[in-house]
């Protein structure tokens, strides 16, 4: 029977597991293509608090079988890159994987959040060996660039700032800043191809 502590074990694994695998990935497009487009990696594992919180909000009761069966995010890597065309040049690497599966992505960045949220969201399963037995532990990982970074980050921020719900201008404003950071992306991604021109 699995316990807490067997739990949070197998995600500190898998975490560990997904950090090595992106690194690997991440070296071999380096040395393939001359060109780094990652900016930053940052990996977590979700508070057993979070975790709990989660569950309730979808309605399912907190028992560790839910947290099995519908938390896919307790273990998290967010890969923060340069440019918009990085973010699917990362993703279809990640795709090609023989360690990865990748079972679910939400392309967010063609289908926004209501809120302006935008990202690439990878749902994958990472295989952990434990207890003499191989299990496919389930993790997210998010890929974005900069400028969506930045925009989410300070979100988050403003998120924690109100206990009860956002006020509707608050959200407006949001949602017309990542419009802004919408463009933004474009622009850069424009002036890259350009300097990649010059570069030749
Ligand atoms: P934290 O603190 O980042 O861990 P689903 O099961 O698909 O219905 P789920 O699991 O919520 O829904 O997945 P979804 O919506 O694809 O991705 C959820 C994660 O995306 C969030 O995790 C955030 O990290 C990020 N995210 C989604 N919407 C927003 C947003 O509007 N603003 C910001 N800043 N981030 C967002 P958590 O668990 O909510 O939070």
């Amino acid at each position: 029977m699995q316990t807490k502590e067997g739990m949070f074990l197998k995600y500190q694994f898998a975490k560990q597991m997904l950090e090595t695998e992106i690194d690997i990935l991440m070296k071999e497009f380096v040395f393939q293509n001359g060109y780094n487009p990652v900016e930053h990696i940052k990996s977590r594992i979700k508070s057993e608090n979070s975790i709990l919180d989660k569950l309730e909000k979808k309605g399912y009761s907190k028992t560790l079988s839910n947290v099995d069966k519908y938390i896919y995010d307790a273990v998290g890597l967010r890969i923060v890159v340069s440019f918009l065309t990085d973010v699917y040049d990362i993703v279809s690497v990640i795709k090609k994987s023989k360690n990865i599966e990748v079972i679910e992505q939400k392309d967010y960045i063609k289908n926004p959040k209501d809120t302006g949220y935008t990202s690439y969201h990878l749902i994958v399963s990472v295989p952990v060996y434990l207890s003499g037995t191989t299990e496919g532990v389930k993790a997210e990982i998010q890929i974005r660039t900069m400028a969506m970074d930045f925009w989410a980050t300070l979100d988050h921020k403003i998120q924690y700032k109100f206990s009860t719900e956002i006020p509707e201008d608050v959200k407006m404003q949001m949602y017309e800043n990542s419009l802004i950071i919408k463009e933004l992306d474009r622009q850069m991604m424009f002036l890259n191809e350009i300097v990649n021109k010059y570069d030749k």
